[in-house]
């Protein structure tokens, strides 16, 4: 057998070095050998591809250390499965956290280029929906800066979240091909792929004696894996990544194609391939989709296979799994491995069910990410059968089990075997439910979201298994929301109490005695004024708008859906501007406020679609009215992402948080717009509730009904109308949509948005008006006196250090992992 002789090969990784000189070598080598071209013929694509490769060069010798580290220590770690993730653009991520930024700016200066130009073509993979997708980005950006070994699993859907256009103001949707020209960020291995199976039938054979069951599937399709690089910021780690994309087992069929039929000859190709093809672009709503369980389990089966076939050694005793390995289930999306993995120890490894269940309960931990009914995911029992026969097999044996136990403790309390039943009574697998039996614990994602879920979605489950239940409190990475996006504050922030809070932002607390600091005001100010410069450029550039400098600035951005309420903002809007249009108040008695909007309405949602029309319209109504000509302007930016929100989020003054109590599961939007100085106008609902713990009510503007008060008002009976009744500017606004004042006089256009609100209103928009319009009088009142309003914003900063995913990954791991980072 040969050795590695030569010192070079001997020698550990070697990085570029650290210098404008090394960058330049490096960079200058990455575009000749790795694109082809000289840097005098080379395309803006070239370069920053080779710019991409070089920073990569720069992170690879931690990565293949970390990766060999985290084999050969055999620490536990943590597979994040999550179906999405909504990562952002990635270069100015990866320099950051190489501390390369400066040294690869004056690097590309020397060859003649220009790092603003160069990073402008990175195409952001929007692999996710909204916030679930973003969270998942952010825990491991803070895993890899805490150093704990894991590994995120997921999809690497072909094309992302689709793109938002608007024609005549409605909602169009492109295709989203972010690999048109290529991922740099991207490592294939298809060496690695698995074999995931799919339908047929289960049979039971004899196995030396024992009576076995084995599943004869009838098609299958590769899973080829794809590694990330997740680098920690200025520690030396390098976590991993990896997505699945589905790959026909057989390529098309020959002899088909030569007899001249095309189209069959590719069709079983194309089918498997579709599998990663899409991400659904359901926010709250799972679509009952059979592509979208294919989806589901292609990666979850991958994944586990990946991680017990792959990653552990062959002689790895199974019974220790546990000590090696916990599977996060981010929502449901991924809850098939609990049967996938039994199916794997049992039928594959051969263990005793019992052994099996096990290990499989401490292996699995769920996190639930929504308290709307209508989103808990559930499978039809035929069709999870025709396409998993043996999965449904599994969970129907942990089912019955599962209720014996309840048998046990309760008796024959059908009514409760009913309830708590993973199979509904009309033969859906509930899928939550299933995750709650076999995780090892069940966390909300916000404290009150926690209670609810324990008080009213579980409370069967919360009784029969004391101590599963806990509560993580979300958070974003301070790395990308606050050090990328707002240069500025990061700058004053580390001026002010020096280096070290970005990897403890509880330091922020320091900023409190610089609350009524003159010289600190000024600063503050001045770097808020510059990111709505910013701002503006970008909007500018991006969409022909024009921003004004002087106005507040009030921003709603996240997925447009009723529950968040868009329409409240919306009456809020129209009862400004039919105030100074119908002459009530002159245009100076209101403050001249910009309000920007970004949302994108999930394809199939008619309503959410509807909302977003009428956003446009009147939008367009106000902003050409010369009446609240520099009072009154609405922008709706379209194709709202992670890249518009790096620039949103630092330039807003006012974050508006106004779902119906109860709904929101936590948000994290609120948590970076309060990290960026922004003050929140808020109901009682998600972290909204924890954010105003800690900076005070006096620098949080609560409005609304509380999730008590809704829950009370909804058996008393709600009736929408009583409330137009009760409030003139409320029926004036919703008058002012009916007569067509924003549909050039047809009020049909959006009779079904104001009829719905009038006559259903399921989430009590209009119950909260009154209360949200006084509160929005606040708002006015504290901008009026800038020192006021300036000291609550800096408090905001300073008290929301809590919500940093660094805090939320140690959350984790204390309650729930149990992975100690790896030093
Ligand atoms: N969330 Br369920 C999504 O973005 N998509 C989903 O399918 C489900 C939940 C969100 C919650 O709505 C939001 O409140 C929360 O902050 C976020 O997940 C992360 O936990």
């Amino acid at each position: 057998r040969l050795q590695p002789t030569h010192p070079i090969a001997l020698a550990p990784v070697q990085s570029p070095e650290p210098t404008v000189d090394g960058f330049v070598t490096q960079y200058l080598r990455n575009l000749n050998n790795g694109r082809g071209v000289a840097l005098s013929t080379s395309t803006v694509n070239d370069r920053y591809f080779a710019l991409a490769a070089t920073v990569r060069d720069y992170l690879m010798a931690r990565w293949l250390e970390d990766v060999r580290r985290q084999r050969s220590t055999q620490a536990k770690g943590v597979a994040y499965l999550s179906a999405e993730y909504l990562l952002g653009r990635q270069l100015d991520n990866n320099l950051l956290a190489t501390g390369l930024t400066d040294i690869a700016a004056e690097a590309l200066v020397a060859c003649g280029l220009d790092l603003e130009d160069v990073r402008a073509l990175e195409v952001e993979p929007g692999l996710g929906n909204g916030g679930l997708g973003r969270l998942a980005a952010c825990f491991i950006d803070s895993l890899a800066t805490l150093g704990v070994p894991s590994i995120g699993y997921g999809i690497r859907y072909e094309y992302g979240i689709f793109r938002q256009t608007f024609v005549d103001g409605q909602q169009v949707e492109q295709a989203d091909s972010w690999l048109a020209l290529g991922s740099p960020w991207e490592f294939p291995h298809p060496e690695a792929a698995q074999t995931i199976s799919f339908g047929g039938h289960t049979e039971q054979y004899d196995d030396e004696g024992v009576t076995r069951t084995r599943w004869v599937p009838s098609w299958n399709v590769l899973a080829v894996p794809y590694n990330y690089m997740v680098p920690g910021y200025h520690n030396g780690r390098v976590n991993t990544l990896r997505l699945w994309s589905a790959q026909a087992t057989q390529g098309f069929d020959l002899r088909v194609f030569n007899a001249g039929d095309y189209q069959e000859a590719v069709r079983a190709q194309t089918y498997a391939e579709n599998i990663s093809k899409v991400l659904y672009p359901e926010d709250s709503t799972p679509q009952g989709k059979e592509l979208r369980l294919q989806q589901q389990y292609f990666f979850v089966a991958a994944s586990i296979s990946d991680f017990v076939n792959l990653i552990l050694p062959s002689d790895f005793d199974l019974a220790k799994l546990p000590d090696r390995v916990i599977f996060q289930l981010n929502d449901t999306h991924p809850v098939i491995g609990v049967p996938e993995l039994m199916r794997v120890l049992v039928d594959e490894k051969k263990l005793e069910w019992d052994a099996a269940w096990q290990i499989t309960r401490q292996c699995f931990a769920y996190t639930c990410h929504t308290l709307l009914p209508e989103a808990l995911e559930v499978w039809p029992a035929d069709l999870l059968g025709r396409l998993l026969p043996r999965h449904l097999e599994i969970i129907y044996r942990i089912n019955d089990e599962f209720l014996d136990e309840v048998r046990e403790r309760f008796g024959d309390d059908e009514e409760r075997i009913r309830r708590m039943s993973i199979i509904s009574p009309d033969g859906a697998v509930r899928m939550a439910y299933l995750a709650t039996v076999a995780g090892s614990k069940v966390n909300g994602v916000a404290e009150l979201h926690s209670q609810l879920l324990r008080e009213k979605v579980l409370p069967d489950f919360d009784e029969f298994f004391p101590g599963k239940f806990t509560n993580v409190t979300n958070g974003v990475t301070p790395r990308r929301f606050i050090r990328l996006a707002n240069p500025g504050l990061s700058r004053l922030i580390t001026d002010t109490i020096g280096p070290g809070w970005l990897t403890d932002l509880d330091r922020l607390r320091e900023l409190e005695d610089y609350a009524d600091d003159t010289a600190f005001h000024a600063a503050f100010r001045a770097v808020k004024a510059s990111n709505k410069r910013v701002l503006a450029r970008t909007l500018a550039d991006r969409d022909g708008f024009t921003v004004a400098d002087d106005h507040l600035l009030d921003v709603m951005v996240k997925r447009l859906h009723e529950y968040k309420r868009q329409t409240l903002k919306l009456l809020h809007i129209i009862t400004e501007y039919d105030a100074i249009a119908s002459g009530r108040v002159t245009p100076d008695q209101v403050t001249p406020r910009t309000f920007v909007f970004g949302a994108k309405a999930a394809p199939g949602y008619a309503m959410a679609k509807r909302i977003i029309h009428l956003i446009n319209a009147v939008g367009s109504v106000v902003n050409s009215d010369p009446r609240v000509e520099g009072r009154l302007a609405v922008l709706f930016p379209p194709n709202y992402n992670v890249t518009l929100a790096e620039r949103v989020v630092p330039a807003a003054d006012l974050s508006e948080q106004i779902s119906l109590a109860g709904k929101e599961a936590s948000g994290t939007g609120n948590m970076k717009f309060a990290l960026n100085g922004a003050l929140t106008i808020g109901t009682d609902d998600g972290a909204n509730v924890e954010i105003r713990e800690l900076v005070g009510d006096e620098n949080f503007f609560l409005f609304g009904m509380s999730e008590p008060e809704v829950a009370d008002l909804q058996t008393r009976g709600y009736h929408p109308i009583d409330f137009v009744r009760a409030d003139e500017n409320l029926s004036r606004a919703l008058d002012l949509v009916s007569s067509g004042a924003f549909s050039g006089g047809d009020g049909s256009v959006f009779e079904p948005v104001v009829s719905n609100l009038i006559h259903h209103d399921p989430f009590m928009a209009l119950a909260d008006y009154t209360d949200y319009i006084a509160a929005q009088k606040r708002v006015d009142a504290l901008y009026a006196d800038q020192d006021a309003w300036t000291r609550a914003a800096i408090l905001n900063v300073a008290r929301c250090g809590f919500f940093s995913s660094d805090r939320s990954m140690r959350d984790y791991i204390d309650r729930i992992w149990h992975t100690p980072p790896l030093v």
